[in-house]
């Protein structure tokens, strides 16, 4: 096969830096101090040292925030739209580059940060640039809440930034971002591309650190609005710590998406499918389609061609082009899927016959079938590559065993059928439904959760008015007119 991508102009870009960041903060780096690491999981080497924010350097950042915001909403559409598209070109042009230094950071597979994360952080903010001009035709009367907190986590660093920062910037915000502790590097290339795109100080701040930075972040008084993807203990948190403060909050949290397979269905495609859906981001993904459910007439076929299947995926080093599944994040979350996959009393486990690598956090494709639908392990968040599964006999029961979840952030289903496809999906308690395809996203499509997955959207017309709130001011009339 072609060989592994060079780590060479990540490794020379953070080396350029000293190795050590500070944070971004009004346009300027603040000094380094080196108090925590980022690691690269496929080998364990340490990539930098990171700085854990202080109380007042987040009050520096808001500030920043607060004093650019007025001029930047003041810029109108079409003017923030010109720093977007700037953005978004200089996402393209250091496409490679954010690519590597995301795989090297997060350990997935060079072939997805090249393919999905970066191109569709460069997407949404095009989408975001056009969403600007249009606001103020299309969202009359509405203005930004002012200045944004956001926290982000670690399995699409880069993308989940893009997924905060476009729309908020689009809408006449600025932002204080925290990227995940693990998983800052790409936040921090980011910062170099707003001082690229000539974006005015203060408009975008990043600060890094732990959950202690994002807490006092979501609590500090000079945040407008919340804006936070992660797990569900914490998004619950955050909403106690936010309540009765005023300030508006989105919250996109876990899932346990379920993925059912009729009997009808095109076999080989659902297997394919399911590559996508479980061992895409080694299953570190919100909406993973993570537990199978099969008609019980096709299950024995279904259940040892995926195990074929699984044996084919190819595990390796994330910066060799043809690795299908990567390293997981951190060794703390492979130890928490290994648990998991441990507590396994009752179903089936196959793990794929596959050579893990000899050093770094690798965690095998696992398939436990046979379990009972209430059962912890179809009930709790794995987050890794570990499918489970179950059966069922009629299409209600396959409703009925979908929903016995407490979240709802995706589903997906595959049948021949467009009867029963059309008659399940409205009844699957869910953000989105797919239909004979899996994790399917696009910058206009509001994404988001119900139940314990959360509540708000991110993408489309949803996820900007999400960034804005009814307006005091009337809106400016040439924007109208434009
Ligand atoms: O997430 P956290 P973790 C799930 C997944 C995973 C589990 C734990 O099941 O195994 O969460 O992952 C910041 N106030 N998901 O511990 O802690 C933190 O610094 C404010 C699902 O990494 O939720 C990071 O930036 N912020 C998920 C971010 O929150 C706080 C993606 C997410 O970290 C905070 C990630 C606090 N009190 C994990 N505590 C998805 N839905 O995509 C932590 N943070």
């Amino acid at each position: 096969g072609p060989a592994p991508e060079s780590a060479g102009d990540a490794l020379a870009w953070i080396v350029d830096q000293g190795s050590r960041f500070g944070m971004y903060i009004n346009g300027d780096w603040t000094a380094a101090r080196g108090e925590f690491h980022s690691r690269n999981p496929a080998n364990g080497e340490t990539l930098a040292d990171l700085t854990q924010a202080i109380p007042s350097e987040i009050d520096d950042a808001v500030a920043a925030a607060r004093a650019a915001q007025p001029g930047w909403a003041g810029l109108g559409g079409h003017g923030r739209a010109r720093y977007l598209y700037a953005i978004a070109r200089l996402l393209q042009k250091h496409s490679r580059l954010f690519a590597v230094l995301e795989t090297l950071d997060n350990g997935k597979p060079i072939r997805e940060s090249r393919d999905i994360d970066i191109p569709l952080a460069q997407r949404h903010f095009y989408y975001h640039a056009g969403m600007a001009q249009l606001m103020a035709a299309e969202l009359p009367g509405r203005e930004a809440h002012g200045v944004c907190g956001q926290i982000i986590p670690w399995n699409f660093p880069l993308l989940m930034l893009a997924w905060k920062i476009a729309p908020a910037l689009a809408a006449g915000n600025t932002v204080v971002l925290k990227p995940a502790e693990y998983t800052s590097l790409t936040a921090l290339l980011f910062a170099d591309i707003c001082t690229q795109a000539g974006l005015p100080r203060g408009v975008v701040n990043i600060v890094t650190g732990d959950g202690e930075v994002g807490e006092a972040l979501v609590s500090h008084p000079g945040i407008d609005k919340v804006a936070f993807t992660g797990s569900t203990p914490v998004g619950r948190a955050i909403r106690t710590a936010t309540a009765g403060s005023g300030k508006a909050l989105t919250l996109e949290l876990g899932g346990k998406s379920p993925y059912i397979v009729f009997e009808d269905a095109d076999i080989d495609s659902a297997i394919e499918g399911l590559v996508d859906a479980i061992w895409f981001n080694q299953g570190q993904v919100c909406c993973a389609g993570s537990r199978l459910i099969v008609q019980e007439g096709i299950a024995e076929t279904f259940h040892s061609r995926l195990r074929a299947r699984m044996d084919k995926l190819r595990m390796g080093n994330p910066l060799d082009k043809c690795i299908d599944v990567g390293a997981i994040v951190d060794p703390v979350q492979l130890q928490t899927i290994s648990k998991m996959v441990d507590s396994n009393t009752s179903g089936e486990i196959y793990r794929a016959n596959v050579e893990l690598p000899s050093e770094g956090c690798f965690y095998p494709p696992t398939l436990i079938t046979g379990l009972h639908p209430s059962d912890a392990l179809m009930q709790d968040e794995i987050f890794g590559p570990v499918l489970v599964g179950t059966t069922f006999r009629t299409p209600e029961e396959a409703v009925q065993i979908a929903n016995n979840t407490r979240y709802g952030l995706a589903a997906t289903l595959w049948s021949e059928n467009i009867n029963v496809a059309l008659d399940i999906a409205p009844k699957l308690a869910a953000g989105v439904v797919w239909i004979n395809g899996t994790n399917m996203f696009d910058a206009a499509a509001g994404f988001g959760g119900v139940r314990e997955s959360g509540f708000g959207r991110e993408g489309g017309w949803e996820g900007m008015s999400a960034y804005t709130r009814p307006g005091g001011k009337a809106d400016k009339l040439e924007e109208v007119i434009a």
